[in-house]
């Protein structure tokens, strides 16, 4: 497996393309990590499958869906759970496109006045819905095993789908949307994220970039 060679296409933000870069240096998978500004987005975008971002090519093919390219890095390095444990890798899976569902619907348009009022209508509803789902498996995760995880005992890629979403918003990613949003309301979201910041495994991938 580790013969092949790997290159991730994405741009130079964390967006789509971090876990999937987090999750194959966890892997110990060397792999090419090709970031290009927004500038140059017109010229690649036609050069890819569907005109879009993630891109993982693996010994020359082009593999995209960056929910499938998660789930193969989370499996080569131990951070999907193990074909004896079907339920848990369902509500992994469940997390997964819950976070990157939530993402898509972001509403945007050119209108500022009209962005902001469709932001702050969105943050009152789909995303308070979909946050206090995921705040709700986490608490019965918690109860049940022990941690503040979306499942079991160890750091999943579903956590990382969490870590994503909680840092965009926390970092001011959408604009009219509460920076505080997760921080208000969602310990449990809270502490996954955290769980995820403090992982041996991500902290050795944040420290081979300085
Ligand atoms: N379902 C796809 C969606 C990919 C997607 O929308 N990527 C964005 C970047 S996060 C993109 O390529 N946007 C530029 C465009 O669509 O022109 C996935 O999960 O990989």
């Amino acid at each position: 497996m580790n013969s092949l060679t790997h290159k991730l296409l994405y741009f130079d933000i964390p967006g789509r393309g971090e876990a999937i870069r987090i999750l194959l240096h966890a892997a110990g998978i060397g792999f090419t990590d090709t970031r290009f500004p927004s500038a140059d987005w017109k010229t690649i975008k036609p050069t890819t499958p569907l005109g879009s971002v993630p891109v993982l090519t693996i010994n020359g093919t082009d593999h995209v869906q960056s929910l499938a390219l998660m789930r193969y890095a989370a499996k080569l390095g131990g951070f999907y759970p193990t074909d004896d444990h079907p339920l848990q890798a369902l509500v992994v899976d469940e997390v997964m496109e819950t976070c990157s569902e939530l993402m898509s619907k972001a509403p945007r348009s050119r209108d500022k006045e009209e962005l902001k009022r469709l932001r702050q209508e969105f943050q009152e509803n789909t995303m308070t819905r979909y946050s206090s789902f995921m705040e709700g498996i986490v608490a019965k995760n918690k109860e049940a095993m022990g941690s503040s995880l979306v499942v079991g005992t160890t750091v999943t890629v579903a956590d990382l789908s969490v870590h994503g979403l909680v840092r965009t918003i926390a970092n001011g990613g959408w604009d009219y949307v509460d920076t505080e949003f997760f921080n208000k309301d969602y310990p449990e979201l809270m502490a996954v994220s955290k769980a995820v910041d403090e992982n041996d495994k991500v902290l050795a991938y944040y420290a081979s970039k300085k």
